[in-house]
C-alpha cells in the first residue's frame, strides 16, 4: 500500500493508523499547492479531487476519503483492535465519531486557513468550533479516548484535526479534557513516529 500525504494535513490520520496497525506501507509526499508528488507526478492524475489522503492498494486501485481509508486499513489488521467489528453497535459509534469529525470539525478549519476568507466569516467559524469543543470536552471527561479505554481510528482523526487549533490561534487549554486528550494521543509511540516521518516534530 502507498499513502499519498501532505505534512500535517488530514492524511496524518491514516498515516497514524498505518503505523498503529503494523501495516506495511510506502509514503509519497504531495505538494498540495503545486499538486505535484515528490517524485514529480501530476497529483491530479492520482486523485482528480486534488486532495490528500489517497491510499493506493497493492492492486493499483486507489481509495480516497480519510474516514473510509482508516476503516479499510484497520479492517485489514483486526488484531490491532483499531475498529470494532463491522455490524456491531460499537462500529456505528466509531462511524458516528468519524462523521462528526469530518463534517463538524475538519471542514470548519479549511476556510479559516485560507487568506482570502473574510475575517467576519473566520470569526464565526472559530466561534462555532469553540461550541463544538465545549461539547467534546464534556464527552471526553473521565475517558482516555473517544470510545473509552481503547484507541481507535476516530482518535487518529480527532487528534489530527485538533492539532490545527494552534495554527488558528485557538488555545486548547480552554478545554482541559481536550488538551489532556491531545497530549495523551501525541505521546503514543506510533503517533510520534508518524509525526517525525512527516517532519512535524524532531
Ligand atoms: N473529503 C476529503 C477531504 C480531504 C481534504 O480536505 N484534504 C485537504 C488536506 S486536509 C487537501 O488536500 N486540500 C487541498 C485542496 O483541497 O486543494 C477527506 O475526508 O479525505
Amino acid at each position: 500500500m502507498k499513502l499519498y500525504f501532505a505534512p500535517g494535513a488530514c492524511s496524518l490520520s491514516p498515516h497514524i493508523v498505518l503505523r498503529e496497525s503494523g501495516s506495511q506501507f510506502d509514503l509519497e509526499q504531495v505538494n498540495n499547492q503545486e499538486k505535484k508528488t515528490k517524485s514529480g507526478t501530476d497529483y491530479w492524475t492520482i486523485n482528480p479531487k486534488g486532495q490528500v489522503p489517497v491510499l493506493e492498494l497493492d492492486n493499483g486501485e486507489r481509495l480516497t476519503e480519510g474516514p473510509v481509508i482508516v476503516q479499510y486499513i484497520a479492517d485489514k489488521k483486526p488484531d490491532a483492535g483499531l475498529v470494532p467489528p463491522a455490524g456491531s453497535i460499537e462500529r456505528y459509534r466509531v462511524q458516528e465519531w468519524l462523521n462528526f469529525i469530518t463534517s463538524e470539525l475538519h471542514k470548519s478549519f479549511g476556510p479559516i486557513f485560507r487568506p482570502t476568507t473574510p475575517d467576519a466569516y473566520k470569526a464565526i467559524s472559530k466561534e462555532n468550533l469553540g461550541k463544538r469543543f465545549d461539547w467534546l470536552d464534556k464527552q471526553l471527561a473521565g475517558k482516555l479516548y473517544l470510545m473509552g479505554d481503547k484507541f481507535t481510528v476516530a482518535d487518529a482523526y480527532l487528534f489530527t484535526v485538533l492539532r490545527w487549533s494552534s495554527r488558528i490561534e485557538i488555545d486548547l487549554a480552554r478545554w482541559p479534557n481536550l488538551k489532556a486528550y491531545v497530549d495523551r494521543v501525541a505521546a503514543r509511540p506510533k503517533v510520534q513516529e508518524a509525526m517525525k516521518a512527516e517532519g512535524l516534530v524532531k
